[in-house]
């Protein structure tokens, strides 16, 4: 029985990774830590709490918190810790940063400095198996030109604070590693889609723009590039690294999908109009006239400060040392992911709406 201790379990990614570890494994236990900032929402969570309840605790709190995270290590036999916990939005830090830098960069520590001392059985010893994995992201080596990718030996040279407060994070673990020889792994995938992803980052926020008939704001050209990934795939690296990753080692995690954001709008838009022509099920969602449906809703809008002009990940790392490949092409990821949305109104409605806010949030009080 391995227990893990999961930072930010009820955002995108992290209810994503314990819905595919309940999925994969049988003998594991789930401790869940999160503040349930507007991003955390524990109906990502809802069917696992059901029918998980013994395997999956749910704690609400604060990484930042010295005796929450003490005691999370002592009423628990934690294996690994994966930190996930975050704020991600680049746009929220450029407008305020400091929250970034407490969580990111200072929760992160607290994170390490007690999973070490709970850990630690001697000098630069530890108790066997033991693993503390930090989700981190591409942003931190910066921005890229026309051509080229980032590998594992880039230096950091993140651009918003956002990725700035990443890349202290990252440095942080990694010093724990060369000074005490904490058993700390680091991954940097690049932009995850996907269910579950909070409306304000591009993907789901456009779906939910095309749906409801609204502008589409793309920042300065839409010329700026991601590579995309699916989340599933994501998750599936994140547990190779667990269980085949070397201690002290980063991996890079890609899609091999670079697309200007601009491509990524109209294939949306085109995905959305085939999907609701050939479904009534899919056009009964719509909250506008299907004819609106078409590259008139793109509203090009001031650019981001900052904008990173191109993000590319070099993965061959991970696919020579740990085995992982991503294995859903792009086309058949979007087809999934615009699908899950409209299937998923009630879950976008109450996320648009702020609704979530009111119901499983207060069945757990802050600790
Ligand atoms: P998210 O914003 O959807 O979720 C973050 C979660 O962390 C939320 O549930 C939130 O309530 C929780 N949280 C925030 N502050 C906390 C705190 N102080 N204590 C405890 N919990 C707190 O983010 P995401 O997109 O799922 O990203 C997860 C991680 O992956 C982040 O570390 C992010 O930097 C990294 N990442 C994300 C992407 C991406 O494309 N989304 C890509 C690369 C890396
Ligand atoms: O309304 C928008 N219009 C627009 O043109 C939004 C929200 C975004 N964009 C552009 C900015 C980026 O070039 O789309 C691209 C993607 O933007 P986001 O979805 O905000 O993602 P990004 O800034 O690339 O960061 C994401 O990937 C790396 C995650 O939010 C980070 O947490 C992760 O580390």
């Amino acid at each position: 029985m391995k227990t893990y201790l999961i930072t930010g379990g009820a955002g995108f990614i992290g209810s994503n990774f314990i819905k595919y570890i309940f999925r994969n494994y049988q003998n594991v236990k789930i401790v869940c830590l999160d503040k349930l900032t507007y991003a955390g929402n524990l109906e990502n969570l809802k069917e696992e709490l059901c029918k998980y309840k013994s395997d999956l605790i749910f704690i609400k709190g604060d990484i930042c918190n010295k005796d929450l995270v003490e005691y999370t290590f002592n009423n628990y036999k934690i294996n690994y810790v994966v930190n996930f916990a975050a704020e991600s939005h680049v746009d929220r830090s450029i407008i305020d940063p400091e929250i970034f830098l407490k969580t990111n960069i200072l929760g992160t520590q607290n994170l390490i400095n007690i999973a070490k001392a709970k850990w630690e059985i001697g000098e630069q010893k530890y108790i066997k198996g033991v693993k503390f994995l930090q989700i981190s992201t591409d942003e931190v080596y910066g921005s890229l030109g026309n051509k080229g990718y980032f590998t594992e030996k880039n230096n950091l040279k993140p651009n918003s604070p956002y990725s700035a407060s990443k890349a202290s994070a990252d440095m942080l673990v990694y010093s724990y590693y060369i000074t005490y020889n904490f058993p700390a792994l680091i991954t940097r995938s690049s932009n995850n889609y996907g269910p579950y992803q909070f409306p304000e980052k591009l993907i789901p926020l456009l779906i939910n723009n095309i749906i409801n008939g609204k502008k589409l704001p793309i920042y300065g050209q839409g010329t700026n590039i991601r590579d995309w990934l699916y989340v599933e795939d994501n998750c599936r690296a994140i547990d190779m690294v667990i269980q085949h990753g070397k201690t002290g080692e980063v991996y890079n995690i890609g899609g091999h999908n670079e697309k200007q954001n601009i491509e990524i709008t109209k294939i949306l838009i085109d995905t959305i109009k085939k999907l609701v022509s050939e479904n009534n099920k899919y056009r009964n969602v719509l909250n506008t006239n299907i004819s609106n449906i078409n590259y008139k809703l793109i509203s090009f809008v001031k650019d981001r400060l900052g904008h990173d002009k191109r993000y590319a990940i070099d993965s061959s790392k991970i696919s020579k040392e740990v085995g992982w490949k991503p294995t859903l092409n792009f086309r058949n990821g979007i087809i999934k992911t615009t699908k899950w949305y409209l299937d998923n109104q009630g879950w976008l409605k109450s996320v648009t709406s702020g609704e979530y806010k009111n119901y499983y949030q207060n069945m757990y009080s802050d600790r």
